[in-house]
């Protein structure tokens, strides 16, 4: 008999799918598993991988050794991984300069829009960048080209008030990991005040970024609260954050770890929706999902937006490097 014991109340989980790793950063942190394997540590990493600190402490563990800047790298001969939002072109030029091997794991999706940048430049257009300041990836595309050559767009604001400075044509490309949403707000004022802008197919957002706040959307209606696994330096992740509260959910969370839940926002919730940024492992979705069961009666249902089957190639040189087991 089980006296004395409260019956855990009923959760209605929701789990979206797609979730976390994108093709991007399997690529980006296979490159620096693969590495390690084959010439051993140290090997160096510029700037987090990815940004989630489970990741990056778990690949320095097995000997990467993460720095900030080229300069913090010794002429030792160990290879020097680039992360996965891309550089500016002074970074590789650098290392050629200093005869380093480095292995760039760059997204290919990020590579995409340096070479749109190049191109517009090539064709003598004028070029705007739809991204946030200070982010990686947004500096990496910027350098791209000579200092002054793009110019951000931050904002609706931004875009209600540019003055080109040049006479020719603009063009706008954008950051990968973007508000879909934010952006074609912006896209719908600069492509008013400027009918013959030059564009991106579509856009330059990622699938990955697409297919993950579509998903989050699709639940975040029926939920008490949402929580999305990621780093607060992660803007994927605090894009889906913010989808999910504008969806209407009012308890939208982002969180790294399940210690991080402030379970006194979870008092008599009836219906959760859980998801993970790009670069949080689904090791730290299933911890938070742990963390629940412990407290509630958990019914737990994927609901599926999409499906993804994207793979990237490894650089040439990891090509027939033996392949990790996990
Ligand atoms: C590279 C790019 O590491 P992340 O959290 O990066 P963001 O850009 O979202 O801060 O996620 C994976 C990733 C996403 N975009 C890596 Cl360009
Ligand atoms: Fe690439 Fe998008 Fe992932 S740009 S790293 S596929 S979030």
């Amino acid at each position: 008999m089980q006296t004395g014991v409260f019956p855990r109340p009923a959760l209605d989980l929701l789990l979206c799918a797609p979730r976390g790793f994108c093709a991007g950063v399997d690529r980006a942190i296979q490159i620096v598993e693969l590495a390690l394997e084959k010439y051993g540590a140290p090997v160096y990493v510029r700037h987090e991988i990815v940004h989630n600190k489970f990741v990056v402490e778990s690949l320095r563990n097995k000997g990467a050794v993460f720095v900030e800047e080229l300069d913090e790298v010794p002429d030792d001969g160990a290879p020097v991984v680039f992360s996965a939002h891309g550089v500016p072109k002074s970074v590789p030029a650098e290392a050629q300069r200093r005869e380093m091997f480095f292995l760039d794991a760059t997204c290919p999706l990020v590579s995409k829009v340096h070479k749109e940048a190049i191109l517009h430049n090539k064709r003598d257009r004028e070029i705007l960048l739809i991204g946030h300041a200070g982010h990686p990836e947004v500096i990496g595309t910027m350098g791209q080209l000579p200092e002054g050559t793009v110019s951000l767009i931050e904002t609706v604001e931004d875009a209600r008030t540019y003055e080109p400075r040049t006479g020719k044509q603009l063009a706008w490309i954008s950051q990968t990991t973007l508000s879909v949403d934010d952006t074609a707000e912006i896209v719908a004022e600069l492509s008013a005040r400027f009918p013959d802008i030059a564009q991106p197919h579509k856009d330059d957002i990622c699938y990955a970024t697409t297919n993950r706040q579509e998903a989050v959307k699709h639940i975040a209606g029926q939920c008490d609260a949402v929580i999305v696994v990621g780093a607060p330096n992660s803007s994927n992740s605090q894009r889906l954050r913010e989808v999910a509260a504008r969806e209407g959910c009012h308890k939208a969370f982002l969180l790294q770890r399940a210690g991080e839940i402030d379970w006194s926002q979870f008092d008599g919730i009836k219906t959760l929706g859980v998801t993970a940024g790009a670069s949080a492992p689904e090791v730290l979705v299933e911890e938070v999902i742990d963390a629940f069961r412990e407290r509630f009666e958990v019914c737990l249902k994927t609901v599926r937006t999409a499906e993804e089957n994207i793979a990237f190639n490894l650089p040439r040189e990891l090509r027939d490097a033996p392949v990790t087991s996990g």
